[in-house]
């Protein structure tokens, strides 16, 4: 097996069994990293029973020492970032360095969650009785069921992990079947923690392996109080009426649509360096890759020949070589997706520039980014085609270009590129940009974990990372107490015996 330098600090070996039915590939020569044996869909009542047992002891810890351990879990990925970031790599197929941001994206999170293990604020309101006090608390939920896509294949599960965990929450983790051995690398780094932490109870944080069966079990299961689930559209509308219909709660960060406005006083350079990371970054495989460019008609004949030689020089091949930029698609499916994308764009008017196969490490899927010019936002541009494809289009005014940014079914990231301060300033009013995310002169991707992560439409309404995303892993408590001699009723109803 090649790559054992990579595989082998995490002792990925114990879980690789001939007779694993969990093919493990990695894109960049597509060859088996591993066989896993998969988690029996039979075990999965005791694993939620285990981690419901956990939450009971777990919430009773109090927050502040519950951010202890999430402390330790950030000192255990700073410990561990340079060999979990190649694994990332490896296994995802996304260049170096963004392997590596992705564990610092893991470590950011923790140190905001630490931080807010101190804070989880309630409130006091004035109650209209006298001699009474009205208060509302923040309380645990119970088993945070986690299920991550493949392209963020860690970064996700700590978003949702440090602040389920200082929120008093046990976490069962279903990572993507494409990515299962940096969830158990993952999990092996927060074992150490664990160990370290010393009297956590067993099985507060569980990771299951396999297909959609295992996070099936956790969408139906009622002892799971919230689904937080991360991919396509498509599975958030398998999953979204399943937890409904049991009146659980879900956390949904789905498809993006993402879209840039260039305005005539745009600096230009500035937009081609946001285009180029957003839209052929992580070759074009994150939820808030750039997908559409709306640039305005007085620019677009200067813009385009510049992003057309940015295409043209960007290294593309192995991700773990120093200097590639552009890693390979996932898989050979993504690349018949993407393909197949182009074919209805061109059917559709457009004009492709790019989307060849490239020779970059034999049985990886490399292919050159497209930049597609479509007269008008077709049926395919109103998709999300999971890879590097960017539509152009040309607009006249703003309002038309807002237009253009909003009319699609998604609603994750959207940005603006200009030096006018009042169109900067509607792009983010109440009537610009509809999105979850809307930037100025920055690109769509590449979100700090500070903010509020996630979008609207069929995006699916989540948010998670910073801000307040927190009080989606606790239950309000509204609490009334009464300490006078009387039994005022509150709206002066008299009911008096
Ligand atoms: C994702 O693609 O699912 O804003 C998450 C970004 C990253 C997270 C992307 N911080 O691009």
């Amino acid at each position: 097996m090649p790559y054992q330098d990579i595989l082998g600090v995490f002792d990925l070996q114990q879980f690789n069994k001939a007779n694993g039915s969990l093919s493990v590939r990695t894109p960049v020569d597509g060859s088996e990293l591993a066989k896993l044996q998969e988690t029996p869909e039979a075990n999965m009542a005791q694993i939620i029973a285990h981690a419901e047992q956990a939450f009971l002891a777990w919430r009773s810890i109090p927050a502040p020492r519950r951010g202890e351990l999430v402390r330790l879990l950030g000192e255990e990925l700073r410990a561990a970032k340079q060999e979990l970031g190649r694994l990332v790599s490896l296994e995802a197929g996304k260049i170096l360095s963004e392997g590596l941001g992705e564990v610092q994206e893991m470590i950011d999170i923790c140190d905001l969650a630490v931080g807010q293990s101190r804070q989880l604020f309630g409130l006091t309101i004035a109650s209209e009785r006298p001699g009474h006090r009205m208060m509302e608390t923040w309380q645990p939920l119970g088993v945070v069921g986690v299920i991550t896509a493949f392209n963020f294949p860690v970064a996700v599960w700590a978003w949702n992990s440090a602040l389920a965990l200082i929120c008093g929450n046990a976490v069962i983790w279903k990572p993507s079947e494409k990515t299962p051995l940096t969830a158990l690398a993952t999990h092996e780094i927060a074992k150490r923690a664990l160990k370290r932490f010393g009297d956590a109870p067993e099985h507060l944080l569980q990771v299951v392996i396999g297909g959609a069966s295992l996070g099936n079990a956790l969408v139906e299961s009622p002892k799971v109080a919230l689904i937080s689930a991360t991919g396509s559209t498509r599975m958030g509308r398998a999953i979204a009426p399943k937890v409904a219909a049991r009146f659980g709660k879900c956390l949904l960060e789905l498809g993006g649509n993402n879209a840039m406005i260039v305005a005539p006083s745009a600096d230009l350079d500035l937009a081609v360096r946001a285009i180029t990371f957003s839209a052929i970054g992580t070759c074009g495989q994150r939820c808030t890759s750039l997908r559409r460019l709306i640039v305005h008609e007085s620019i677009a004949d200067q813009l385009l020949p510049k992003l057309l030689n940015a295409y043209k020089s960007v290294p593309i091949g192995s991700p773990l070589e120093q200097g590639t930029l552009v890693g390979p698609l996932i898989d050979q499916a993504a690349l018949q997706a993407m393909q197949h994308a182009l074919e209805n764009a061109k059917a559709q008017g457009g004009t492709v520039h790019g989307g060849e196969l490239v020779d970059g490490v034999k049985g990886g899927a490399y292919v050159k980014p497209a930049l597609v010019e479509m007269p008008v936002q077709t049926a395919v541009v109103q998709e999300e085609t999971f890879a590097p494809i960017l539509y152009v289009l040309r607009y006249k005014t703003l309002d038309e270009a807002i237009a253009l940014q909003n009319n699609v079914p998604q609603g994750l990231s959207s940005c603006i590129f200009t030096n006018d301060v009042r169109e900067a300033e509607t792009f983010v009013s109440v009537t610009g940009s509809d999105c979850g995310i809307a930037n100025v002169n920055i690109g769509p991707s590449g979100a700090e974990i500070g903010g509020a992560f996630g979008g609207e439409k069929e995006t699916g309404g989540g948010r998670e990372s910073g801000s307040d995303a927190w009080k989606a892993y606790m239950r309000r408590q509204t609490s009334t107490v009464n300490y006078s001699r009387s039994l005022p009723l509150a709206q002066g109803v008299r009911f008096d015996i």
